[in-house]
């Protein structure tokens, strides 16, 4: 068994849950936050038979797209001055960022 952990784009989260549930995988959706832009972002935990993790794959990446986003000029007022880009950004987040992990053991109690 492996456990899929996708962050993706909270404009896909709704489309790729959809297609999940069609396709008979169970998940739970975490709200996330991007560390680099401190936006939300939306983290899925998929557990999945070994033999069915492509298909999983397959799915995260006809559901989620890469967008260009514009990161905006915050003020450190109140902030930490070490992390003031004092110019706007332009950055392309990924359609998804993936990580395949081994399960040791799975439950159900
Ligand atoms: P964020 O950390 O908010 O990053 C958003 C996008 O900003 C990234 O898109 C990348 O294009 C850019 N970026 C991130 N760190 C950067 C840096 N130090 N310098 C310049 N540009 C940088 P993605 O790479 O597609 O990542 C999208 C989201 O996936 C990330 O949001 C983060 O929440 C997650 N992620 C990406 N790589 C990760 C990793 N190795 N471990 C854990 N989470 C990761």
């Amino acid at each position: 068994m492996k456990l899929i952990i996708a962050v993706i784009q909270d404009k896909d989260s709704n489309r790729l849950s959809n297609a999940l549930v069609d396709h008979n995988f169970r998940a739970t959706k975490l709200a996330t936050t991007g560390g680099f832009l401190k936006s939300g972002n939306t983290t899925f935990m998929i557990g999945t038979d070994d033999i069915r993790v492509d298909k999983a794959l397959e799915i995260i990446k006809e559901n989620c797209q890469s967008r260009e986003q514009l990161v905006a000029p915050v003020s450190p007022m109140g902030g930490n001055a070490d992390s003031y880009v004092p110019y706007p950004v332009e950055v392309e987040v990924g359609g998804a960022t993936v990580f395949v992990l081994p399960v040791e053991h799975f439950r159900q109690f």
